[in-house]
């Protein structure tokens, strides 16, 4: 195609969705995230990569979804998914990033230099899904990434309201038409009922919601509930799950990601077991926010591998897909679980050629692998996951939160000048730079019994995050703002001195 061809991709900019910012954006953990306002160009643009990204990948569908997940309602996002209907490859969030911040002048130009670089035969056709979540300003965006297909001359197809793991599970079956059927029928869930939809004014996430639930350590506002009840709360985009009960005191008992990930990895162990298919390695995947209590636990209790990552669920996915069965979780209810294809072809013989007690476990194990949405972390899939090991083992939700007891913990942010003047290592878990705050960090630890804490530059927020465990909810308290007091002091803090 003569570069005289992508004039329109200029026409359609600059009379329907310039650039109107100078303000840097940068596709980060989850896409591009920031004021929805602020957001038009950027997704036009993502409309353009993704055909091109279509075209390298042959032709295959690439999947654009448009959502803020968790944050609040004037937020909205965008982020592509690849053909396996995983996040995009790594080394494109660059491309993602130079494409979104160009001028509306050099866009054309630069869109030329993407396709040289990455080599797209742009003869090819090219195949777009776009999702959008319930934000009233997804639509106006929506439409934006379906100019930038058409600019290119792409199909797009548009799939309207759904979560992100429902696309993400529509690209990868329109791909493999053995995973499914791309629709959210295909993904057979069968009924669920929404219990409450709380927040002000019904706003997305606003004092509601999985995020708001594991941060603040509270039940949504404004909901009530029996004492025992099983509660789930979803994000936004619906691909993160924590569950919660009250007691008969009305104290809240929050069951995380990481409840999630040792209760499934318990029941696939003990099924693999069952089943004897001892040469399928299960391991588990977290990162430096999962409880101690939990890592604990899964180590010397269930006796499965734990590797520890960097947040974001790229790299949990990464991390999970080394082991034959990989169970992975956010604490923050965002997870999974993979099977390798020789976890599956294993498991599928013993349901055919093994004795009557393995073929009963293989196929309960196959159900469970169909139940799962191995794209990504799907909320809804996830839930119908642990309500099959509860209703299996005839649990309910205080015997499932007594395998072993959380620690106390608190997260804290704190604003500073620069977030990226704080360095990590060892998955995130110490800090290198600036200088002297590991040091000060493992100071404050070592006067409390059980204390962890780490710091580490927010993905999606201008802020430093600070995470504490102790062996009280008054010291990990404690040992949060005194961490928190340090990273003010030595990472350059602006605003108000966190109180200690
Ligand atoms: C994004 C990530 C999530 C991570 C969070 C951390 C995806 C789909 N989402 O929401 O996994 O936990 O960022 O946010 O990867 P933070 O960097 O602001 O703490
Ligand atoms: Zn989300």
């Amino acid at each position: 195609m003569p570069p005289s061809s992508l004039r329109v991709v200029y026409a359609f900019a600059r009379e329907m969705h310039p650039k109107t910012t100078d303000v840097f954006i940068e596709y980060g953990t989850a896409g591009f995230r920031t004021k929805a306002s602020l957001l038009e160009h950027v997704v036009y643009r993502m409309g353009l990569l993704a055909v091109i990204r279509s075209r390298v990948k042959n032709g295959r569908t690439i999947g654009i979804m448009i959502t803020a997940s968790h944050n609040l309602e004037p937020d909205n996002g965008v982020k592509l998914i690849d053909p396996e209907g995983e996040m995009l490859e790594q080394s494109w969030e660059e491309i993602a990033t130079r494409l979104a911040n160009v001028s509306d002048n050099d866009l054309e130009a630069t869109t030329v230099e993407v396709i040289k670089q990455v080599n797209a035969d742009m003869g090819l056709k090219a195949s777009v899904f776009i999702g959008m979540d319930t934000r009233y300003t997804s639509p106006r965006l929506a439409a934006a990434a379906v100019h930038g297909v058409m600019a290119l001359k792409g199909t797009a197809k548009e799939f309207g309201i759904v979560t992100t793991p429902i696309l993400h599970y529509c690209v990868r079956c329109r791909n493999d038409n053995t995973y499914g059927t791309p629709t959210e029928e295909g993904k057979k869930y069968g009924p669920y009922s929404l219990v409450s939809t709380p927040g002000e004014r019904g706003q997305l996430n606003l004092n509601c919601g999985a995020d708001f639930v594991k941060v603040s350590q509270k039940p949504p506002v404004g909901v009530e509930h029996a004492p025992f009840q099983r509660v789930a709360s979803l994000d936004g985009d619906g691909d993160r799950l924590v569950y919660y009960y009250l007691d008969d005191n009305n104290k809240m008992h929050l069951l995380d990601g990481d409840k999630i990930a040792t209760l499934l990895a318990s029941y696939v162990t003990q099924l693999l077991k069952a089943c004897e298919a001892t040469d399928l390695k299960l391991g588990l995947v977290q990162t430096a926010y999962a409880n101690g209590a939990s890592t604990k636990y899964i180590t010397e209790d269930l006796k499965v591998p734990v590797s520890c990552v960097k947040t974001g669920v790229k790299h949990l996915h990464h991390a999970a897909q080394s082991y034959d069965i990989g169970v992975y979780f956010e604490a923050n209810g965002h997870g999974t679980v993979l099977y390798s294809d020789k976890a599956k072809t294993t498991i599928r013989r013993i349901a055919q050629e093994g004795e009557p007690e393995q073929r009963k476990a293989a196929q309960l194990l196959l159900n469970f692998i169909d139940m799962t949405n191995e794209t990504v972390g799907d909320a809804i899939s996830d839930l119908f996951l642990v309500e099959t090991v509860l209703c299996a083992r005839g649990q309910n939700v205080k015997e499932w939160m007594e395998a072993y007891t959380d620690l106390p913990c608190r997260q804290l942010k704190v604003t500073v000048q620069d977030r990226n003047a704080i360095s990590t290592a060892d998955a995130e878990r110490r800090c290198t730079a600036p200088e002297g705050l590991q040091s000060r960090i493992d100071e404050l630890v070592a006067t409390y019994k059980s204390g962890r804490s780490f710091v580490r530059p927010s993905g999606t927020e201008d802020v430093v995050r600070v995470y504490a465990e102790a062996d009280t909810q008054e010291n990990a308290d404690k040992l949060a703002a005194q961490v928190s007091q340090a990273v003010f002091d030595l990472a350059g803090g602006v605003g108000d001195r966190p109180v200690a």
